[in-house]
């Protein structure tokens, strides 16, 4: 039978066998009444990772993002986010059905760094007659721009940008891990230079589920009721905390085999007429456009082929993770290549 290569995200991969022995060791409590152990450990182990006071476990992503706003901010606020951040696109419109607030954007470049000027002139100025600016975010790695790193020196411009203002800053780490390894930055020197961070255990760390939402021990307080009014308590967690103590301490530095495998996937691409990369991959996500070939129908053929992709807004997107090796990476490529030999 032919082996499906599942390249649509990093969301896919599935726990290791090292993993679910963890989650079943698991040690147990009721987290909404505050004493599951694995939970306690879990926040605890990111919060010293990322230097921060305290930490939360979430459901997902979204949810981490959402949080934070809701804690950041008040009803009416704007935030500030980049136009191709997942926030904007991608949480459903979250942001402002649930919380009030508008969104207000500012150009990203392909590197995912925030246009500074543009940055600067949307914050609002003190005035009774125009709504408060609550927030800005980053994202880091920045999905829809290769996943691209964000390193120090970006961060520290967008941070002194925040601090001259005085207005909070949040990370969408969600990949935040990928940023750390491929840049050689402990995730805490990344972390430092916003006051709220959250991070998916379920992209490339392997997790079946979740986030952790990191900050100051005052914020996670709000963030904590926050999570409870949008139905995130959960209760056994600990089961799923599990997952992600172990990845923190396994999980880490393989990513850097990912990051390897795009690389090399990347220049297999490029070298394949009416395929160009856009733009070239910085860590695992690896996107592409295709001459000739409408994306949609890209993708279903290639789904017949047993490659599994995702057409992202015109472009092709290829995620390396877990379970993907060398050898399905270049497999990938091969079927590519059969398939746009032949047309079908
Ligand atoms: N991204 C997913 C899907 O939404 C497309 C993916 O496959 O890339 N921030 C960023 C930067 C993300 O890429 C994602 C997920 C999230 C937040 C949301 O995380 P979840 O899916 O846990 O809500």
């Amino acid at each position: 039978m032919m082996r499906i290569i599942d390249l649509r995200s990093d969301t896919v991969t599935l726990p290791s066998p090292e993993m679910r022995k963890a989650m079943a060791e698991a040690e147990l409590g009721d987290d909404v009444l505050g004493d599951d152990p694995t939970v306690i450990r879990l926040q605890e182990k990111a919060a010293a990772l990322l230097g921060k006071e305290a930490a939360l476990f979430t459901s997902s992503g979204t949810q981490s993002n959402l949080i934070s706003m809701l804690s950041h901010c008040e009803r009416g606020d704007e935030i500030i986010v980049g136009e191709d951040s997942h926030t904007l696109i991608f949480e459903v419109g979250g942001a402002w059905t649930l919380g009030g607030f508008g969104l207000r954007t500012v150009r990203n470049d392909v590197r995912g760094r925030l246009n500074l000027g543009e940055l600067r002139a949307r914050i609002r100025k003190a005035d009774d007659h125009q709504p408060g600016t609550g927030l800005i975010c980053v994202e880091n790695t920045h999905n829809r721009c290769g996943g691209a790193a964000l390193g120090e020196e970006e961060l520290s411009s967008v941070r002194a940008v925040a601090d001259e203002a005085g207005i909070p800053l949040h990370m969408d780490g969600a990949r935040l891990f990928n940023a750390s390894v491929a840049l050689g930055v402990p995730v805490s020197g990344l972390a430092a230079y916003a006051d709220s961070v959250t991070f998916c255990l379920s992209k490339g760390l392997g997790c079946p589920v979740g986030s952790v939402l990191c900050g100051s021990r005052e914020f996670i307080r709000k963030a904590h009721r926050w999570r409870k009014m949008l139905g995130g308590g959960m209760r056994q967690a600990g089961l799923l905390a599990a997952a992600g103590v172990y990845a923190l301490d396994h999980m880490i530095e393989r990513l850097a085999e990912d990051h390897e495998n795009a690389r090399v996937m990347a220049e297999a691409l490029e070298d394949i007429p009416g395929i160009d990369l856009s733009p070239a991959p910085q860590t695992n996500l690896v996107y592409f456009n295709v001459d000739g070939w409408e994306p949609g129908r890209f993708v279903r053929t290639l789904a017949k082929r047993g490659v599994l992709c995702f057409d992202e807004g015109g472009r092709i997107r290829w995620v390396t993770h877990y379970g993907i090796e060398r050898a399905d990476c270049e497999e990938a490529v091969t079927r590519l290549r059969g398939m746009m030999a032949e047309g079908a």
